[in-house]
């Protein structure tokens, strides 16, 4: 072989051989989530799949289904459970059927910052509360963020607490989101993400909350008039593999898994952040009426939903809720 064919085969070599040389084989994929395909989820899901794609020299390939067109968050995890589907991301608020603990990430104004969140999810509590989906029957391999969540409606500008009143909320499927806005006063609504953007155009609902960027990416603003800045939560998505099909992968599958999972999670906190930054001007542009909450307003919001903490505590277990406290006392100096 000549000197450049030598160093041209050895280039491509470079790509593929790892995958080459391993222990892989062909696998189909069929990830579902539940946001628009133009969404900071769709992108990352993306992001994944060319990941996996070239960690596997294409053996792999992921299918990804945007919109929930496998379905929500709550009959995906059952498809997964049951293998009929590989792969999901969701939130992390919608599995508390399956992992009561995770409800420890629904706690009121428990991140300050996407710092916090990102150094207590990754960290040895994050991955704690993560392996515990695997005696379930579900693997867990990274956390991506959803983000901090702030108010939408229909029905009037929401600038004190007496605003919350009456109005119909939709909430996710889970105790602790239900519990906070009742002690807020709002009638809350638990219902499936794919079943809101009807609900709330036809007013089924009155309102919902949601970070900025799903505000905008599912077009919430088209159905929905007035945004309060509350930053009342921070939500974490999850990706989940069916442990079902785990069990069948080859080390070096789940290390292609793992490695592109820890890609797409870089990826996709750095994304969902800088669209974050610029999505409420987008809003506003969009028509929305943005209120910020003075400081009064918010301290006794925080005060309300202090209520839920004991029941969150003792969902979770007192040891995991005291963990997460120790942790995030040492992350805060
Ligand atoms: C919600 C969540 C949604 C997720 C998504 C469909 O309000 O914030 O973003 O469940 O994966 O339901």
């Amino acid at each position: 072989m000549k000197l450049k064919a030598l160093v041209l085969s050895g280039l491509i070599g470079l790509v593929s051989a790892n995958a080459m040389a391993a222990d892989i084989q062909s696998r189909m994929i069929r990830f579902g989530y539940g946001l628009n395909e133009d969404s900071n989820q769709g992108r990352a899901v993306q992001k994944f799949a060319a990941e996996v794609g070239k960690l596997s020299g294409d053996k792999m390939k992921v299918r990804a289904f945007g919109a929930a067109t496998l379905g929500s968050d709550l009959q995906m995890q059952q498809a997964l459970l049951g293998g009929a589907q590989e792969m999901m991301v969701g939130s992390t608020a919608t599995l508390v059927g399956i992992v009561p603990e995770m409800a420890i990430w629904d706690t009121p104004f428990l991140f300050n910052n996407a710092e916090e969140a990102d150094a207590v999810l990754d960290g040895p509590v994050g991955e704690k509360v993560m392996a515990k989906l695997e005696e379930k029957g579900l693997v867990g391999l990274v956390y991506w963020e959803n983000g901090f969540r702030n108010l939408t409606n229909s029905r009037r500008p929401v600038t004190s607490l007496e605003d919350m009143d009456g109005i119909r909320l939709r909430v996710m499927q889970n105790n602790v989101f239900l519990d906070s806005f009742k002690a807020l006063g709002a009638n809350a609504v638990p219902m499936a993400f794919s079943e809101l953007f009807t609900a709330l155009e036809t007013r089924t609902v009155d309102g919902q909350e949601n970070p900025y960027n799903t505000i905008l990416s599912s077009k919430f603003y088209e159905v929905q008039k007035y945004l309060t800045v509350t930053n009342h939560v921070y939500s974490p998505w999850i990706v989940l593999v069916s442990k079902k099909f785990w069990d069948k992968l080859s080390d070096d599958e789940r290390r292609v898994l793992e490695q592109a999972a820890a890609a797409s999670r870089d990826f996709e906190r750095r994304d969902t952040r800088e669209e974050a930054a610029w999505a409420l001007a987008e809003l506003k542009e969009k028509g929305m009426e943005v209120n910020e909450l003075d400081a009064a307003q918010v301290d006794r919001m925080r005060e309300r939903l202090t209520e839920v903490n004991q029941g969150i505590a003792k969902e979770v277990g007192q040891q995991l809720w005291d963990d997460v406290q120790a942790e995030l006392q040492k992350i805060r100096g």
